[in-house]
């Protein structure tokens, strides 16, 4: 039996970008959605070997240490010529200091090693894996992914992370250069584009009621 959110949910991530994309999602649904960050939250370990298993774990730990459902995501940028690199470790190649600009750098580096220069070698795909957690253990769990191509060199200022690298497919902008509507906003505003934003749909449909 799938479970409605209802009340408050805690929001388990420490990503700014993503906390403002989530809270946008969650806006039309009237939930009273408090930060992991608010609520002063450690960030647990993500040492799980798939985007669900390290999605879990955040929700799992925000929801133990707060005592409120939390909803977690944990997502990446799977690149094809990189046999699915950086994917789980997205994050992680920014390095501590989350440069991102060094992560895409280091991503084309590799890619003009492998001779992939054109399109049709250049493929990536964005996922997103969702959990919502219960205090009392109950899990909910989806996933999505929206493909695409990377571009040199990056273009956009707008999202976060990897959004200037990548141009989705059946689209002329990046993500970096697209509103945040156009990225994840749902029908009737957007077209529900981003892998955060379909994943999200999924959610809706068993955990939040209709609008
Ligand atoms: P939390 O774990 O606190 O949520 P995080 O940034 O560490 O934050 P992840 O472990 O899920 O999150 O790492 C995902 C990384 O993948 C994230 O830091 C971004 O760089 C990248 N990423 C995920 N979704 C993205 C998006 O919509 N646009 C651009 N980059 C994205």
């Amino acid at each position: 039996m799938h479970r409605r959110i209802t009340g408050q949910l805690v929001i388990a991530t420490h990503n700014p970008g993503k906390l403002a994309e989530m809270r946008e999602l969650l806006a039309p649904y009237g939930i009273a959605a408090i930060s992991a960050g608010e609520l002063g939250l450690a960030e647990p370990e993500e040492t799980g070997d798939s985007f669900q298993a390290n999605a879990r774990i955040k929700a799992v730990a925000a929801a133990n240490a707060s005592g409120l459902p939390a909803f977690a995501d944990d997502s990446g940028l799977c690149v094809d010529a990189l046999d699915g690199a950086p994917g789980i470790h997205s994050a992680r190649w920014a390095g501590p200091s989350k440069d991102f600009l060094a992560a895409m750098t280091r991503i084309e580096r590799l890619l003009q090693e492998r001779g992939a220069t054109t399109p049709d070698k250049r493929k990536a795909h964005f996922v997103s894996a969702l959990c919502v957690a219960w205090p009392d253990g109950h899990v909910e769990e989806v996933e999505a992914r929206v493909d695409g191509t990377l571009v040199w060199p990056p273009r956009g200022t707008a999202g976060f992370g990897y959004d200037p690298a990548f141009l989705p497919d059946g689209h002329q902008r990046t993500f970096g250069e697209m509103t945040s509507i156009e990225k994840h906003g749902l029908p009737p505003l957007g077209l529900g584009l981003s892998h955060r934003a379909r994943a999200f749909v999924k959610l809706a449909e068993i955990c939040l009621e209709p609008r």
